[in-house]
Parts: structure tokens; sequence; C-alpha cells
């Protein structure tokens, strides 16, 4: 009998080994993994290239989509080029206050600027951390990184292109924006984290359209789009701040695109950001594209 249990146990523990290999080696687009740290779900963005910028061809088309923009704002996300990117996971939604709060009583980390203030002090809004430096203590804490720039926007924008997370057609009521009248996506400042599933990026990343521009790793150079870095880009070693990506519930359909970068000195604009972690080595060797 003792032998018996002994082998049904030894069983059990090779046949758990098997089916975790196996959960590993087979990810694709849509797979998530939830860190018990901070209880939010992490999706899986495949290795391969994507088309990382703006266009020639782009840029005439915004010229009549934006008329009140000035082309040489657009020269910052120019070439538009192909970027080689190994897989990684990146959180679906933006960093929410129960989290950030949860870190701060955790650690006793004393932020430089965590604005707290009726709505945005909701438990599920994002977490309005205005400076870079108390974005990345929570990243370190959670065990996770910032995404790099490119990171981000592979992950807002999937591989092919496109203007918006959800495609080349500009709708105000996909995202946490501003159409003008603050109104017409049901929010008039910002709103809680997921409230715009048909909004999501081709990998299921949400509100990377509006609701709070977000920290990434890189430094910001505005002629860093000029280099073309591939594979991985990290971004420049130095620079005038760091990059904000993706807009705010403030901004309207331009800044909302997911080649626009703003860096430096922003002003007001209200930030925040989200986590990403390398995919652990079975999951980062499964590439759908061919590396540059
Ligand atoms: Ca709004
Ligand atoms: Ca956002």
């Amino acid at each position: 009998m003792k032998n018996y249990l002994y082998y049904l146990l030894l069983l059990t523990v090779f046949a758990t080994i098997w089916l975790t290999s196996c959960e590993l080696t087979h990810w694709g687009i849509g797979d998530t993994r939830v860190e018990p740290k901070d209880d939010v779900e992490m999706v899986y963005v495949p290795a391969g290239p994507f088309l990382m910028g703006t266009s020639e061809a782009d840029l005439a088309a915004y010229k009549t989509l934006f008329p009140l923009r000035q082309a040489e704002r657009f020269v910052n996300e120019m070439p538009q080029r192909s970027v080689y990117l190994d897989a990684f996971l990146i959180d679906i939604h933006e960093v929410t206050n129960w989290q950030y709060r949860k870190f701060l009583g955790e650690t006793g980390y004393q932020p430089k600027d965590y604005v707290q203030y009726p709505p945005h002090d909701d438990p599920d809004y994002p977490a309005l951390v205005m400076v870079w430096e108390d974005a990345v203590a929570y990243a370190e804490w959670v065990g996770k990184r910032l995404p790099t720039e490119a990171e981000w926007e592979k992950a807002a924008r999937g591989t092919d292109g496109r203007i918006w997370p959800w495609g080349n057609r500009w709708d105000a009521s996909l995202l946490s924006g501003n159409d003008g009248t603050g109104e017409i996506d049901g929010y008039e400042l910002t709103a809680p984290v997921g409230q715009f599933p048909q909004g999501a990026s081709p990998y299921g990343v949400l509100d990377m359209a509006g609701n709070l521009w977000e920290w990434v790793s890189d430094w910001y150079d505005p002629d860093y789009y000029l280099k073309a870095l591939s594979p991985n880009p990290t971004g420049p070693v130095s620079g005038d701040g760091h990059v904000l990506k993706g807009g705010d519930w403030s901004v309207n359909k331009d800044y909302t695109r997911c080649a626009s970068r703003l860096g430096g000195n922003p002003g007001s604009m209200l930030r925040g950001f989200r986590c990403a972690t390398d995919a652990p080595a079975p999951i980062r060797n499964q590439e759908l594209g061919t590396r540059n």
C-alpha cells in the first residue's frame, strides 16, 4: 500500500510538471497570467516585428484629420519602421489606486507626487502618478518593470501600423477621452480602468488610448524614431524627462493615437502607468515573425 501511494505521488508530481511545461510552450495571442502580488491580468504579446511610428503617407492623411495640429509636431514620430521585439507580458489595465495604495501600505514608500482627489481617488480608477520615479518604485516592488516605448506601442497597435488600438476609424465612444463635450464616453474626467472593452488593442490591452498618459521606461529624445534601432530598442541613454504615451481623458483623437509621444516637461498632463515583464524563456522563444 505504501509503495502504491509513493508511485501515485510520483506520478502526480511528473504530471504537474508536464502540464506546466505544456502551458508555457503553447502561449498565444490573448493568453493571460495573473500576478498574485497585484492581482492584475497580464496579456502575452508574441515576439516578432511591428510597424512603429508614423509614415509620410500617414502624415499626408493626418494633415486633413488634424488641421489644428502643426505638421512639425508629428516629426518626433517619424519615420515609420519595422521593429523587432522579443515576446513580453503587459498589464491589461493601467495601475489602479487599489494597487498603488497596496504598494504604499506594504513598503512605506513616500511618493513624490501621487495625486488623490475625487473621482480620481476611487480604488478602481487609474492611479495618478505624476513622477516617473514613483512609477518605477511600484514596478520594482511588484517584480515587474515599465514597458519600453516600443513595447508599449506594439501592445497598443499590434503589427499593422493602425492609428488607434481598435483600428483606423475614429470613434469617441471607444475610449476615455474628450470629444469636445467630455460626455460621449460617459465620463467627464478619467474613468475606472477597463470600461471600454470595444476599444481594446489587437492583444486585448485596454485604455491604451486615453484615460491617463502612461510612463514608459525610455528617456525622451524627439529624434529617437530617426534612429532605426531593432531589435528591442530601449531608448536613448539620457534625455529631457521620460516618454509618455497614449493621451489622457482630456485630449482628442490626435494625442490618443498609438504613435503619439510626449516628453520633457508636459505641464499639467495627467499621468499614470502600467507594468510589463519579459516573457519566460519558453514563451520568449515562440516567435510568430521573422527576426530582422
Ligand atoms: Ca470623457
Ligand atoms: Ca492610458
